[in-house]
């Protein structure tokens, strides 16, 4: 048996952690972690955090500042919508006696980092939000003990997400302050291929009538010949567009693609009579 979980271990490479940050825009009083970004926000909480001794350092938390946000991504993996909560967020909160020092964040996610859905919240209450109950210490991927702030995908409708977005509170909420983003981690979870979100794909290559091009989100297209003159420029939507070929001479071409909020993608393809 142990050589089966050995075996396991070896081929699964996916943990529940949250894996990139693609964005962060810091408000005012932002600074505190932003040399240690984005490491002290993936992987797991700080392990020396509990209930009365919070987490406080720099390689661990990074302070959003005043409604500055940070968006993190799941890279190996998504969140599902299991039985409960589906993932949690841990902030640096702390219990001293009764009273719990707190500083929140709202919690939005998504499954292509572009269309948001907030989880719902209450500014008296301030369920839904983050940064309202501290981390324990225990194991931070099981929500019956590690504390943290639980959301549950049912809750908004999702079956799958890979992206979440924090922002911090601002004066929308009474709380202590400013929001200290430690991890996010997944409860329910399936490991994915490694997903490119700025895909391109083309077929065929070589070409000699119409160069099919898929991308993910709508752009801009450009083509150029070797020399570097701009031959072609055209909006394509997301999905599959085709390009007549035709009346462009022999030769190779550069197919430059422009994702609205993401980096230009290059790829070589020749034409052939
Ligand atoms: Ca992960
Ligand atoms: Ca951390
Ligand atoms: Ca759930």
């Amino acid at each position: 048996m142990i050589y089966t979980l050995i075996l396991m271990l070896c081929i699964s490479t996916a943990d529940p952690w949250a894996d990139g940050s693609p964005e962060v825009a810091y408000g005012e009083g932002a600074g505190f972690g932003q040399e240690y970004y984005p490491e002290n926000i993936l992987g797991p909480p700080d392990p020396d955090a509990t209930t009365t001794f919070p987490s406080c350092s720099e390689s661990e938390l990074l302070t959003l500042g005043t409604n500055g946000r940070v968006v993190l991504e799941f890279v190996d993996n998504i969140v599902l919508d299991g039985a409960g909560p589906d993932f949690s967020v841990f902030e640096n909160v702390f219990q001293f006696g009764t009273i719990y020092f707190r500083e929140c964040a709202f919690v939005e996610v998504s499954q292509d980092g572009f269309n948001w859905v907030m989880f719902p919240w209450d500014p008296e209450t301030l369920e839904g939000l983050a940064g309202v109950w501290p981390t324990t210490g225990d194991d931070p991927a099981d929500p019956a003990v590690s504390g943290g702030d639980q959301f549950d995908l049912a809750d908004i409708g999702l079956s799958w997400i890979r992206f979440v977005r924090l922002t911090d509170c601002g004066d929308d909420v009474q709380d202590g302050g400013l929001f200290d983003l430690d991890a996010v981690v997944a409860v329910n979870w399936q490991e994915t291929e490694v997903f490119d979100r700025y895909e391109l794909t083309y077929f065929p290559n070589p070409v000699n009538d119409f160069l099919s091009v898929h991308v993910l989100m709508p752009g801009t297209i450009r083509l150029y010949s070797l020399d570097g003159r701009l031959t072609y420029m055209d909006e394509i939507p997301e999905g599959s567009s085709d390009i007549e070929m035709s009346s462009f001479p022999e030769g190779v071409y550069v197919l430059r693609f422009s994702y609205p909020s993401g980096p230009d993608k290059s790829v070589l393809f020749t034409v052939t009579k």
